[in-house]
């Protein structure tokens, strides 16, 4: 007897856990976390304006109509948003060339030479996500605002990346509470197009695949202190590879100004480290390069205690679940 409760218990517990087995269950992806929105966040710079949270709930339609395979929506900016981009683009652009690391920089400059970026208009998803595809196989979605960590994880472990596509109040130029389009596109799009950071990026997600909530909260801080923040030894000097770094340049020159502290990147540790998502940080992890980081990461993941193992099949776009001996 006890053997079938302890059976039917764990085809629960595996069925409550996979939630994703193909890149078309991403559609599920909808937890969304809405404490920084400005219909609900009093700090929020457009709080007070209506014209803005307009503007806010009709791009949210576009993500929230979305489905896997549909043509990534068109959002034509105003003049007024456009204005905005300027101001962060030419501002980020004067620092990158000493401050980004140089995998940044590359991409940066590709996508400037072959897919529209520039200080003059807000790239398009559409066009965005076609570059990356050629080159790292990553493919982009839109997204509302900020997703649970367990959602958000999930789609990179089928290279996709969630993109807002709004645009912060223009009031507040130089700073976002939420991510919006300059972080996605200015801050992650470079770096999705580096073939070793794509792969860092899905092994993240692919580890939190039926994970624990307890694992996806340290898989969620070690994606904040890389992905987001983290820095890494180029030529003998430290650069920047984090997105929330490299979309503002208050923390960008902060975080490598020898002010803050640094620590080497160790998931172990790195993994349970608090972290602020409302001012800049008080540390920041190096790593020695992305194939260090890379290798560490894994070594970390397969301790992480799972029902089932998973394996990518990058032909279906999809996960294989392999019972655990
Ligand atoms: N959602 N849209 C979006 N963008 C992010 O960068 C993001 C998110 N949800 C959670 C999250 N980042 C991080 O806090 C990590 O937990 C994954
Ligand atoms: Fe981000």
């Amino acid at each position: 007897k006890n053997f079938i409760v302890k059976h039917v218990l764990n085809a629960l517990i595996k069925i409550m856990q996979q939630r994703y087995f193909s890149i078309k269950d991403l559609d599920r992806c909808n937890m969304l976390i809405t404490k920084f929105d400005p219909d609900m966040d009093h700090d929020h710079p457009g709080y007070n304006d209506p014209e803005y949270r307009k503007r806010r709930t009709v791009i949210s339609e576009l993500a929230f109509r979305y489905k896997q395979g549909d043509p990534l929506p068109v959002v034509e900016y105003t003049a007024e948003e456009i204005s905005t981009w300027r101001q962060v683009y030419q501002q980020l652009r004067s620092i990158y060339p000493s401050l980004a690391c140089k995998q940044f920089l590359d991409g940066l400059q590709q996508l400037e030479k072959e897919c529209g970026y520039g200080e003059d208009r807000i790239p398009q998803l559409q066009e965005v996500s076609a570059f990356l595809k050629e080159r790292t196989g990553f493919q982009l979605r839109p997204v509302a605002g900020l997703l649970s960590a367990r959602d958000f994880l999930a789609s990179l472990a089928f290279r996709v990346f969630q993109c807002t596509q709004y645009i912060r109040h223009s009031s507040a130029p130089m700073h976002s509470p939420e991510p919006d389009c300059c972080h996605e596109l200015l801050g992650h799009i470079p770096m999705l197009a580096d073939k070793e950071f794509a792969q860092f990026s899905q092994e993240i997600g692919l580890a939190s695949l039926g994970a624990s909530d307890e694992d996806i909260e340290k898989l969620s801080t070690l994606y904040w202190f890389t992905v987001e923040f983290g820095l890494c030894k180029q030529n003998g000097a430290v650069k920047a590879y984090g997105a929330g770094l490299l979309s503002s340049y208050g923390e960008l020159v902060y975080a490598l100004s020898n002010e803050p502290e640094y620590k080497p990147f160790a998931p172990e540790e790195t993994a349970v480290q608090p972290y602020q998502d409302q001012t800049y940080q008080p540390v920041y992890f190096v790593s020695e390069s992305f194939e260090d980081a890379k290798m560490k990461l894994r070594k970390y993941s397969a301790n992480i205690k799972r029902p089932f193992t998973v394996r990518y099949d990058p032909f279906t776009c999809s996960v294989e679940v392999l019972d655990q001996p």
